[in-house]
């Protein structure tokens, strides 16, 4: 297939939706095949929740199996633009995962600053094998963005941040919100994503604005955040000092997004809330089970709190609910590992392979 027939069946994100990103004639064309993910119609576990209009929205086939593919896709490419010899970001394993790979993809020298110990093996083999400089610090993911604020201040070693401080990772993140918009027809009645440091939901609310604003679409969903809940200052009002969730991704007690996910929760009538470790890892488990999608423990995040919400009464049976499960289940093997039986062993024969199914 030619590069142009290539880019008709998958569009390069920024071409797409090119007016609504920051991208001009001098911006370089960067691509790893983002975006154009799945709308997945979920009835199994719709029914299971009681919420026959739940769709996923599965982020897992970016490039590097995560959304924060669609903002890197442009923070590097504007990074490239501005002559940037270096990127750094801090991550929960994402933000580097990607930062690595379209860091490698534009020849840049990538520097991650990780919490050691609370990186699933997947991102942070990811982030190693492009190539990225990894520092893992005795800290939190909090305390390592301060660090990498710190250092793009230092004026001998200049380096992009890329976390989503950086503005043009939001920009590239509302992508999400118009591809739903453009499979569905129209903007559902409840957008479900999990939030860690807030830039997504901030992200999303802010590209249905834009579909709003351009009447592509007549009505905005109602923006429902979920956080864990030993890492949910959100919810609580207040920073936590020492987050802890098993969703090791949004583990993060200070979201720099804070103000912006506040302002999508009010301004769309939405809601952000906890759900607890056990309610995470049941709707990972389910999701897997009864749609035969893997996603990792901070997505299942969106499911465990719709179903909490339908559990009270709360959803209309009518309503279209997209859920986003933000990254793919493969990053993250030890969670895995932990909730699943494990095979059963056999001789090789038929005979014991039918004792073995219990025939
Ligand atoms: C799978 O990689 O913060 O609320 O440093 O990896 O926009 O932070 C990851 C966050 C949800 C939360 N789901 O999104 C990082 C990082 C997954 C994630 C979130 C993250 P934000």
């Amino acid at each position: 297939m030619s590069p142009d027939a290539a880019a008709t069946v998958r569009p390069r994100l920024m071409e797409r939706y090119r007016r609504f990103l920051p991208v001009t004639d001098a911006t370089p064309s960067l691509t790893l095949g983002e975006g154009s993910t799945p709308l997945v119609p979920a009835p199994r576990l719709g029914a299971a929740i009681g919420v026959p209009g739940l769709h996923l929205k599965v982020e897992g086939q970016n490039p590097t199996g995560s959304f924060k593919d669609r903002g890197m896709v442009v923070a590097v490419s504007k990074a490239l633009e501005a002559g940037a010899r270096a990127i750094v970001c801090a991550s929960t394993g994402n933000t580097s995962a990607s930062a690595a790979a379209y860091g490698a993809a534009a020849g840049l020298e990538v520097i991650v600053i990780l919490p050691r110990g609370q990186i699933a093996l997947g991102k942070l083999l990811q982030a190693l094998m492009a190539g990225a400089r990894v520092v893992a610090i005795d800290g939190n993911f909090d305390q390592a963005l301060a660090i990498v604020r710190a250092l793009a201040e230092q004026e001998d070693h200049p380096v992009t941040v890329v976390n989503s401080v950086n503005p043009f990772r939001l920009d590239g993140q509302k992508t999400g919100a118009f591809e739903i918009c453009d499979d569905l027809g129209r903007a559902p009645d409840i957008l479900a994503i999990p939030v860690g440091n807030a830039g997504n939901i901030s992200a999303y609310w802010a590209g249905f604005l834009d579909y709003a604003r351009e009447g592509l679409i007549a009505a905005t969903p109602r923006m429902w955040g979920f956080q864990a809940a030993g890492a949910a200052p959100l919810v609580s009002g207040r920073r936590v000092e020492d987050p802890d969730t098993i969703a090791t991704a949004i583990r993060i007690g200070d979201p720099a997004s804070w103000d912006k996910a506040i302002d999508a929760r009010d301004g769309s009538g939405g809601r952000i809330e906890a759900v607890t470790d056990d309610e995470i890892l049941a709707a990972y488990r389910d999701v897997a089970r009864l749609e035969g999608i893997f996603c990792e423990p901070a997505s299942a995040a969106s499911i465990a709190g719709v179903r909490k919400i339908a559990a009270v009464g709360a959803v209309d049976p009518g309503a279209t609910v997209v859920a986003v499960l933000t990254g793919h289940g493969m990053k993250d093997p030890h969670t895995a590992e932990r909730e699943v039986a494990g095979v059963v062993d056999s001789e090789p024969t038929l005979g014991a392979v039918a004792v073995a199914l219990g025939w």
